[in-house]
């Protein structure tokens, strides 16, 4: 099944990688599963048909088949349990993984976020 992910036509950073888009490739690159790029401008994120798969109009997106996801947390924990290599096969550790995968996006993430404009603007 082919899998097709969103991104920036103009990447703010330039390319450098700090776009989310980053996690979803490297969760893709990482197992080995070919994508394409949809690339969208910013006008275009907030039209109707990217709405239609993202209610917050932003990127990225993972569509594969009948399955479209947002909010990169998901589309990484769905492609780690698509595939093997990213978590443990053990129930514990497996659940310790995915505890650090939300530690990730709701404690450490925010803060960072935060320096990163206030230093920034
Ligand atoms: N929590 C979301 C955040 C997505 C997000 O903030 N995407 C940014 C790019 S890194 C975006 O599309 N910004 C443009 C906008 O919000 O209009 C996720 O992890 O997927």
């Amino acid at each position: 099944m082919t899998i097709t992910i969103t991104d920036f036509e103009q990447p703010p950073d330039g390319g450098k990688g700090l776009v989310r888009d980053m996690r979803v490739r490297w969760a893709l690159e990482e197992v080995g599963q070919p994508y394409n790029v949809r690339l969208l401008s910013f006008k275009a994120m907030k039209e109707p048909t990217h709405l239609a798969i993202h209610p917050f109009g932003q990127i990225p997106t993972y569509e594969e088949g009948g399955l479209v996801l947002f909010e990169t947390g998901a589309i990484v924990l769905h492609i780690a349990e698509r595939h093997a290599g990213l978590l443990p096969g053990d129930v514990n550790a497996r659940a310790r993984a995915i505890a650090w995968m939300f530690a990730a996006l709701n404690t450490m993430e925010p803060p960072i976020f935060e320096l990163s404009n206030a230093r920034l603007l």
